[in-house]
Parts: C-alpha cells; sequence; structure tokens
C-alpha cells in the first residue's frame, strides 16, 4: 500500500439520502436496470494519463500538482501503477484505460521504449490478477513526442511513419497481453495546420494504409477486442481527418474497413464537432459502428476540449439512451477521459470527481432505462413515421419519379404539416430526471 490516498476508504452505496461526500447516491454496481446489474450497463474505466500523468499545466503555465511518481525512472513508473489500482479498487472501477507513455518512462529509442513498456505490463498484469481489475482498453501516445509534431500515420517523413507502425505494434501486443478488450486509435495529430505544406491525397492514403495493418495484425496474433477509432475534429491540429462518426465512416468504407472498425466516442469531441453527444451516438448506432465512450464534458464557453469530470445528469440521461437503442456495450464502456481542474490538488479530489462522475452516469443510465422502458418517446417516434408502415409508405420507397408523380395526380395528394411537438418531448424527458 502506498500512503497516497490514506485514510479514504472503498466508496459504498448509501442511497440518495447519504450526507457523505464519499459515497455513491445512485452508482449500486449489483442493481438491476432493464435486466442488467448497472456495473455491466456502465462498465466504467479510470483513464490513466488525466488521473496520473498530467501535471496540472494550462498554456500559462505548468506543474501544478506535486505527485510523489513524476519523473522518469521504472522504480516511480511502478510506484504510480501501485496508487493508480489503489484508485480503482477504492472507487471500484472494473476498468482502465492507458496510453504506452502514460506508464512507462519514455526511453531513449523504440528499443528502449519497447523494454520500458514490456516491463510494466508485466508489472500491471500482476496487478490485475490481484485486483480483479481488468484493461478496458490500450493505446498508442503518438502525439505528445516531437517526433510526432507533423503527424504519425500521415506524416511527411515515412520514418515517422515507421517508428508510429512498430509502436502501434507494441502497445498491440501490450494490449493483448493484459487481456485488453479494446484498442483505440485516436489520431491527435493526423490532420494539419496549414494546406500550403500539406498533401491531403498522401495523408489520407497513408492513414488508410496504416489502419489496414492494425486490422490485419489484430486478425495476425488473434486480438479478439475491438478496434475503436475516437474521432475528433481539432485540437491539437486545427484540421483533423477524424471529424466526426460520419467522416470516419466514409474513411472505413473507402478502405474497406467497415465492418473492422468501430467508433469511440467522446462527449467533448462531439460537441468541438458541433454536433451533440448523442447525435454521435445515434450516427454510430445507425451506421453499426458503435463500439464505446469516453465521458466528460467541456466547458460551456471556452470551446476547448477541457475534459472536465461530467456532473450533468441530463445531457448524460439522453447519451445512455442513446447507447441502450444501440443495445448497450459489448466490448465498449464508459472511460472517464477527464481531469481535474488545476487547482483540484488533493488526492481527495481525485477520488470525489470520479465518484461524482460514476454517479451521475448512473442516475443517467437509471432516467434513460426508464424512458426506455416506459416507452412513451418511441411511441411518439413511431407514430409521428406511422404513414412509412402503411402500404402507400412501403410502394413509395419501391417506386420512380414517374409512378409517384402519377399517383400525386391521381388521389390529389396535398400533405398537410403536422406538429413535431418537441416541447411536449422535451417534458416528457424532465418527468424521468
Ligand atoms: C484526446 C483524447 C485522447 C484519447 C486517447 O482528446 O480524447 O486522450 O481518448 O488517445
Ligand atoms: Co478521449
Amino acid at each position: 500500500m502506498t500512503d497516497f490516498f490514506k485514510g479514504i476508504a472503498p466508496i459504498k452505496f448509501e442511497g440518495p439520502q447519504s450526507q457523505s461526500d464519499f459515497a455513491f447516491r445512485h452508482y449500486n454496481a449489483d442493481e438491476m436496470v432493464m435486466g442488467k446489474p448497472m456495473h455491466a450497463h456502465l462498465r466504467f474505466a479510470a483513464a490513466y494519463w488525466h488521473s496520473f500523468a498530467w501535471p496540472g499545466g494550462d498554456p500559462f503555465g505548468g506543474q501544478t500538482f506535486e505527485r510523489p511518481w513524476f519523473g522518469d525512472t521504472m522504480e516511480l513508473a511502478k510506484m504510480k501503477a501501485d496508487v493508480a489500482f489503489e484508485m480503482f479498487q477504492i472507487l471500484g472501477v472494473p476498468y482502465y484505460c492507458f496510453h504506452d507513455a502514460d506508464v512507462r518512462p519514455e526511453g531513449a529509442d523504440f528499443a528502449g521504449n519497447t523494454r520500458n513498456l514490456d516491463e510494466i505490463v508485466d508489472y500491471f498484469a500482476a496487478k490485475q490478477a490481484d485486483t480483479g481489475v481488468k484493461l478496458l482498453w490500450g493505446t498508442a501516445n503518438l502525439f505528445s513526442h516531437r517526433r510526432f509534431m507533423s503527424g504519425a500515420a500521415t506524416n511527411p517523413d515515412p520514418d515517422v511513419f515507421a517508428f508510429s507502425a512498430a509502436t502501434i505494434k507494441t502497445c498491440m501486443d501490450a494490449t493483448q497481453k493484459l487481456g485488453g478488450e479494446n484498442y483505440v486509435l485516436w489520431g491527435g495529430r493526423e490532420g494539419y495546420e496549414t494546406l500550403l505544406n500539406t498533401d491531403m491525397g498522401r495523408e489520407r492514403r497513408q492513414a488508410g494504409r496504416m489502419l489496414q495493418m492494425v486490422v490485419d495484425y489484430k486478425h495476425k496474433i488473434g486480438f479478439k477486442g475491438a478496434i475503436l477509432i475516437e474521432p475528433k475534429p481539432q485540437e491539437p491540429t486545427k484540421h483533423q481527418y477524424d471529424y466526426d462518426v460520419a467522416t470516419v465512416y466514409g474513411f472505413l468504407k473507402e478502405y474497406g474497413l467497415e465492418g473492422e472498425v468501430q467508433m469511440n466516442i467522446e462527449q467533448g469531441h462531439a460537441i468541438l464537432a458541433g454536433h451533440s453527444f448523442e447525435h454521435e451516438l445515434a450516427m454510430a448506432r445507425e451506421l453499426g459502428i458503435f463500439g464505446s465512450i469516453d465521458m466528460n464534458r467541456n466547458d460551456y464557453q471556452s470551446g476547448w476540449d477541457t475534459d472536465q469530470f461530467p456532473n450533468n445528469v441530463p445531457e448524460m440521461a439522453l447519451a445512455y439512451y442513446e447507447v441502450l437503442r444501440a443495445g448497450g456495450f459489448t466490448t465498449g464502456g464508459t472511460n472517464f477521459d477527464a481531469k481535474l481542474r488545476r487547482q483540484s490538488l488533493d488526492a481527495e479530489d481525485l477520488i470525489l470527481a470520479h465518484v461524482g462522475a460514476m454517479d451521475a452516469c448512473a442516475a443517467g443510465l437509471k432516467a434513460a432505462a426508464a424512458m426506455l422502458t416506459d416507452g412513451k418517446l418511441e411511441a411518439a417516434r413511431d407514430a409521428r413515421y406511422a404513414g412509412w408502415d402503411a402500404p402507400d409508405g412501403q410502394a413509395l420507397m419501391a417506386s420512380d419519379l414517374d409512378a409517384i408523380t402519377a399517383r400525386v395526380l391521381a388521389d390529389g395528394t396535398n400533405p398537410q404539416p403536422k406538429s413535431g411537438r418537441q416541447e411536449r418531448l422535451e417534458n416528457l424527458v424532465n418527468r424521468y430526471l
């Protein structure tokens, strides 16, 4: 045991009346919701990078957090792992997620990185066996080191493509070894700052080829998990190729990978793309590529990807409503890709941020389940489209412009607008919260 979280006991469910800050009011892991325990619906994961690797910097100032594990040695990396697994257990999160660079000291070169990663993976494997905590997904950090400043797969320098491909291979191996249930690709620097120095055609082809290689390697090693792409329109690069779910779907089709790759959808990224979270979730469901979620919220004024812990229950209810409509998670889960505010210095801030987030998700899930079980929204939606289920509506889809024109003339078709009843439905949703 480290003494970082000293005195903080495992968080328990105490119900909505609890007066304790260190208790769940809604997250009751084994409580059944629509025939499944809450923990199996939500599949919570903590993000290693924000909670244990981020120093608390912003564009105007550096480190605010002073963590005893900060530093670039293997000994400190192991201390960081000890603390991380203590947090997972205090919270009762069944999963975690990591990038290679979060968990291992930086090596002098690729071989050094790989040696360090292998050593820490063995350490993690033992910790997973001791605690029962599992890996939701692994990924490669192909955006922080200066070698990636002009992209990883999309770099104008083929050596960077090679370094990135080799790094992805080691991270897929690590994920496989740790029993990870997914492997994520986020194209942090796969985009451009200015077209003046960019060959977009080449860059897109390079990204497509890299993704094909990732999928081939998944099959070669028999990785059973899902390959997930995490769309984001911008930040850090001004223009990113994986803009949103629909854009990525087009890219997958172009490279013949739409049956191989699913989406990891992050709330803050959806908002940056000018969408709502639920829009992106519904789009992925309709395209058959829904996979997993990164749960956080953005600041509504600054317009940045502020990665704050989620606490807005009405937003989460709409998100989990779409998750449930997609059939829920299979390999995916709810990863808290969220970080503390830089003034939140204390160990207990880290715990309470997650407690609030888990509780808000649980409340959102319960509301979403009530919405679905009640069926009033579905009934209203079905009623709105009922004409399409009638024989005339169905015949239209198999018809052509001449035949339709003849029908419109013969029947004197003269459609009258009907209310979309938005406010009534919004009022209905508020009754479940
Ligand atoms: C960045 C982001 C990443 C991915 C994993 O905005 O969300 O942390 O989740 O690389
Ligand atoms: Co994310």
